[in-house]
């Protein structure tokens, strides 16, 4: 039992652009929580965060991270729980589900860097998904050609003025603005805005500040809860993670300043509050599931309400399997540390569920409450996976079902058209890294290539068959006749018609007719993809009373399809995606002179926070590599999403080359 009421518990998660030192400073608040016995470092592979294999020999973080200690800020001792995030846009799925588990979050800024793409993303995933209390923490300041004020000034200007440095660099380290004293002259500002927050949060605080013109650094800190729990406030904090400078200072605030669980209001599916109190019955939600390789799967889970023990026997409301939580864990690496219970904000792993996934939420036995599910964000890229031996085939399933539990934006998906196995993920590094944890945690051995493109068949114009079926040399013999045409189809047109008068083909073998034009349609015309879009109008043919059979009229029909599909104009059709490019203003002539390139259509651009965002239509063929090249275009500073809008007709050269190439397909599977 650690004793600390709820109110004195801190959840948050750590979000901003890849390599803003996110995982740095986890490792600083770790070592300060006592989770870790000494300083563990991104750069020597040594993290308390960035453990798993891919994570360190990519020196980036691919999970979401979830940490938990006790700290004394004053005399008081508070319960963090605070997860690190990564900043590559290829596992923004990670953080989604993050955003759902914490109450605050804190946006790291490289002083180096400044504003980036992942930190204008991390801004507006906050304001989305519901979190308002939002600060930012400075890092890098030890670099070369760094400044504490125009970063400062560089975060104001793009997130508002409620951005106010609550932790400066000074002469020993990093202080608190509001115990120095004396403000420096240049951060007079930045303590009359902090003054100006404070003073709206109570009428009392107001007049005061009225009348004497500031208030005092106590009444300050007393108002600034308010303002950072309403979002009116963002507090800049400084820490140098590396030197251990300001580590103190920013936890201590957090303790001071940031919401208690049940600030961030949480509701079911109907809209009910679940309350943030340890005494009510038991609700949580999983947000992140993963696979470890001693363990087997791990559920993390948020407390929303309640408290949970180890053996406490669980629902599972969204797939209504009962559950035993086996014990709680927190895991770092390798290291798992059994935790005695957990309250409202508090994060655990639970290992070995029987019928647990990611959004799903546990509950007391007997509690109704369902949470809403975690939105993720869709696949851009899609790549065939092939196992490279029988072995490691039998085995791809198991190593697939595996990867898609613990990464909701992962998709495995087997295309009926093309008969492949498409992975479709967030971009290419996810792409690369599935690949590589399919070896890691069930060592199946996968060869990736770029998919086929599920092409169609339509027809332009009009086009007449006919097809006599006659065999009638001796015995039984085989007789039917179709006439056919076929059409575009206009929208809500059959796209099958029998005009036929006075019994020309029997009612009885109109089916079988329709089967050979079916099998037409399955086959098309020039290159043997699937034909949309046309009409078929059966209207004379001729019978024989004995000779007749299903048979007959199903090869009748279907080569009269043939037939009438070649004069009809046949084309081919390519699916067509409609992306949205989100870039700096500057990539804008690169990025669409590389759409015009791709065959793209450009149909209009938007400006937003000093991004624009791209809209255009682009062939799918032209999109399996993009993601990759987008980030080589953009520095990684470029972001894109896609679905599928239509089907067009390709361009006649580019479809003859497609064609050439399906049939010789075609042929080699014959053989
Ligand atoms: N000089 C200096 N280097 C830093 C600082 N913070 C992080 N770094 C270095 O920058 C690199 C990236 O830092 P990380 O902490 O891994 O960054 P991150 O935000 O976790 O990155 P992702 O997980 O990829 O999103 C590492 O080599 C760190 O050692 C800092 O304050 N000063
Ligand atoms: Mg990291």
């Amino acid at each position: 039992m650690t004793g600390i009421p709820v109110s004195n518990v801190r959840t948050f998660a750590l979000l901003g652009h890849s390599g803003s030192g996110k995982t740095t400073l986890t490792d600083a608040i770790a070592f300060k929580l006592g989770l870790n016995d000494r300083l563990g470092s991104v750069a020597n592979g040594s993290s308390i965060s960035d453990t798993n294999d891919e994570e360190k020999s990519r020196k980036i973080s691919i999970f979401a991270n979830s940490f938990m200690g006790t700290y004394k800020a004053g005399d008081t001792d508070y319960r963090l729980a605070f997860i690190d995030t990564p900043g590559a846009p290829d596992f923004y799925g990670a953080v989604r589900g993050a955003i759902r588990a914490s109450d605050a979050i804190v946006i790291a800024v490289d002083a180096a860097s400044g504003i980036e793409a992942g930190t204008i993303r991390a801004w507006h995933a906050c304001k989305a998904y519901g979190v308002n209390s939002v600060a930012f923490v400075i890092t890098g300041l030890d670099k070369e050609n760094t400044n504490f004020l125009t970063t400062v000034a560089a975060i104001r200007e793009h997130f508002g003025t409620g951005c106010c440095p609550l932790t400066v660099p000074a002469a020993d380290g990093v202080a608190n603005i509001l115990d120095m004293g004396e403000v420096p002259a240049e951060l007079e500002e930045s303590y009359t805005a902090l003054a100006e927050s404070a003073a709206e949060s109570s009428e009392e605080l107001m007049n005061k500040y009225f009348e004497e013109g500031t208030l005092a650094a106590d009444e300050i800190r007393g108002g600034l809860r308010d303002a950072v729990a309403s979002g009116s406030t963002h507090p800049i904090y400084v820490v140098k993670a590396l030197q251990g400078d300001g580590v103190d200072a920013f936890l201590s605030s957090v303790c001071r300043l940031f919401p208690a669980p049940g600030t961030r209001k949480f509701a079911d599916k109907d809209g009910n509050e679940v309350k943030a109190d340890a005494a009510a019955p038991f609700v949580a939600q999983v947000w992140r599931t993963a696979i470890d390789t001693f363990v087997g799967q791990l559920s993390y889970i948020r407390v929303l309400s309640g408290t949970i023990t180890p053996g406490m026997a669980l629902q599972n409301n969204t797939t209504g399997s009962k559950e035993v939580a086996s014990s709680l864990l927190q895991v770092f690496g390798r290291k798992q540390v059994p935790v005695e219970n957990a309250g409202p904000g508090e994060i655990v792993a639970i290992p070995k569920f029987k019928d647990v996934h990611t959004g799903d939420t546990l509950c007391a036995v007997g509690t109704a409450t369902v949470m809403p599910d975690i939105d993720y964000p869709q696949p851009v890229m899609w790549m065939s996976v092939h196992a490279k031996t029988q072995v490691d085939e039998d085995k791809l399933g198991t190593a697939m079902k595996r990867l898609a539990d613990s990464d909701p934006t992962l998709h495995f998906i087997k295309d009926e058209e093309t008969k492949e196995i498409v992975m479709k993920g967030l971009g290419d590094v996810h792409i690369d890294v599935a690949v590589a944890l399919m070896k890691l945690q069930s060592n199946v051995n996968v060869e990736l290539t770029v998919p086929k493109v599920a092409y169609r068949e339509t027809v332009t114009g009009r086009g007449e068959g006919h097809y006599k079926h006659k065999k009638q040399t001796g015995g039984h013999g085989q007789y039917g006749e179709v006439y056919l045409r076929i059409m575009p189809k206009a929208e809500g047109e059959e796209g099958f018609v029998d005009s036929t008068v006075g019994g020309s083909i029997p009612g009885n073998f109109m089916p079988a007719v329709q089967k050979g034009v079916n099998e037409g349609l399955s086959k098309g015309a020039i290159a043997g993809y699937p034909v949309q879009n046309v009409k078929v109008e059966v209207y004379d043919g001729s019978f024989h009373p004995v000779d007749s059979s299903e048979v007959a009229f199903k090869i009748a029909a279907s080569r009269a399809f043939r037939e009438a599909m070649s004069q009809a104009k046949p084309s081919l059709l390519e699916p067509i995606m409609t992306v949205k490019v989100t870039i700096p203003d500057s990539y804008m002539g690169a990025v669409t002179g590389d759409l015009n390139h791709r065959r793209g259509r450009v149909l209009g651009m938007e400006m937003q926070d000093e991004l624009q965002t791209v809209t255009a239509e682009v062939p799918m063929a032209e999109l399996f590599q993009y993601p990759a090249q987008l980030r080589s275009m953009t520095g990684g500073r470029g972001s894109f999403e896609m679905e599928l809008t239509r089907y067009d007709v390709v361009p006649g050269n580019l479809a003859q080359k497609i064609a050439a190439a399906r049939q010789d397909e075609l042929k080699m599977e014959d053989e």
